[in-house]
């Protein structure tokens, strides 16, 4: 511990450059409390629906029709269940450690049970400890660069016991994890700042875009939402009936309506009514289908067109149990649209956190927020040390 805490003490000037930074979170993670304050929503998908290929649908026919409801009355309530869960700020605290735990038990109790057994450095310990990292996700090439920071470290220090390892490796883990700390401001001298957000199938798009209405609108911004997935009909219903019930608006079109054109409408009435965000949808598409993923470059072209600095965020979701796939769907995903930012869901339901490190290591992209949970609440500005600590401690 005494060593993290000499090698922090040489990062001070570090730290100052991203203490104003640090203030940035802070608030944000305020905010985070009053909305756990607020009540919870489950966002829930509606059953599944044929999937349609553009094709199939009679795009012709495809209609504008805007969605604005101040109710928060819902007919289909079975699709969004809304209960009064209001946890105090203390045991906020412990809401990240609690949704990782998962990743807790596989990856910093094996490792302290590691070390329990082992006093004293060895390779066998070493190459346990690559091992864990592997198994976790973490991948091979950021897992071997940590290794070799961490017996760098340890050597420079003279230090051979396996706790020092521990502070070690903690202390790498946590500089890679910071690396893509970065939270996501909205611009307000953009109107509407504009979030494209992109993924393969079932990631958690939709889901996220809802929770961060949500957010956005809690923090007092004016917020429109476009459906720009219009290739299964289920898709645009499930934002339309939960932008009803929140009292958000929803651009939507009819199934199978071109989705760039869906997000460029959206973007003309969201200027028109002086929207502050607009968030866009778009159908989960696999990052190996280049027909799909011309559609997605499109977009933004067509984005472009009606506002040449947008999107102002192109975020990508990634689904925190996908492992080294993650890899290759970042490096598709961002050659189509140049990515800004990243989600990580589902990170409540892997013992495998680790891809967090691999997508740092790889690609240095601003990871934004994780989902740790299907309710509102559950998106969380990303913080590098709590991350850590969750998963670690
Ligand atoms: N446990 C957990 N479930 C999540 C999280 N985020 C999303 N989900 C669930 O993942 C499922 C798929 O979510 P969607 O938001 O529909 O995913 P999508 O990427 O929009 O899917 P497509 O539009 O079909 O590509 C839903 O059941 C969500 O409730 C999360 O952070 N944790
Ligand atoms: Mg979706």
């Amino acid at each position: 511990m005494k060593f993290f805490k000499r090698k922090k003490k040489k990062k001070s000037q570090d730290q100052q450059q991203t203490s104003e930074q640090s203030q940035v979170y802070s608030e944000i993670l305020n905010q985070q409390l009053d909305d756990d304050l607020m009540t919870d929503t489950v966002i829930k998908p509606p059953p599944e629906s044929p999937v349609q290929t553009p094709e199939d649908a009679e795009s012709e026919d495809a209609k504008s029709e805007s969605i604005e409801s101040e109710s928060a009355e819902s007919e289909s309530s079975d699709l969004l269940q809304t209960e009064q869960q209001a946890p105090t700020a203390a045991a906020h605290e412990q809401i990240l450690d609690q949704r990782l735990e998962k990743t807790q038990a596989n990856f910093g109790k094996k490792m302290k049970q590691l070390f329990s057994f082992k006093k004293k450095i060895d390779e066998e310990l070493f190459e346990e400890l690559e091992t864990t990292l592997l198994m976790a996700d973490v991948g091979a090439t950021a897992t071997m660069e940590i290794m070799e920071q961490v017996r760098k470290s340890l050597k420079r220090r003279n230090l051979s016991d396996s706790d020092a390892v521990l502070d070690a490796l903690r202390e790498q883990l946590t500089e890679l994890a910071r690396k893509v700390e970065a939270p996501l401001l909205i611009d307000t001298s953009k109107k509407p700042y504009v979030i494209l957000v992109v993924g393969v199938n079932g990631v958690g798009k939709t889901t996220t875009i809802a929770k961060l209405a949500r957010r956005y609108k809690a923090d007092g911004h004016q917020v429109m939402l476009a459906a720009g997935d219009t290739f299964r009909a289920a898709a645009v219903e499930q934002l339309k009936t939960w932008g009803e019930r929140e009292g958000i608006a929803v651009m939507a079109q009819k199934t199978g309506a071109d989705a760039a054109s869906v997000i460029f409408d959206a973007m003309t009435s969201a200027k028109a009514r002086s929207m502050d965000v607009l968030i866009a949808d778009t159908a989960g598409r696999l990052h190996t289908q280049s027909n799909l993923m011309q559609e997605l470059a499109k977009i933004t072209r067509v984005i472009k067109k009606n506002d040449e600095s947008a999107p102002h965020e192109t975020l990508i979701v990634i689904d925190g149990g996908t492992g080294q796939n993650a890899i290759s769907q970042v490096r598709a995903f961002n050659e189509a649209n140049k990515l800004t930012g990243l989600v990580i869901t589902k990170l409540d339901g892997t013992p495998k956190g680790g891809v967090l490190f691999n997508l740092a290591n790889e690609f240095g992209i601003p990871v934004r927020y994780i989902g740790v949970g299907e309710r509102s609440s559950d998106l969380k500005p990303y913080r590098a040390e709590d991350f850590v600590s969750a998963i670690i401690d």
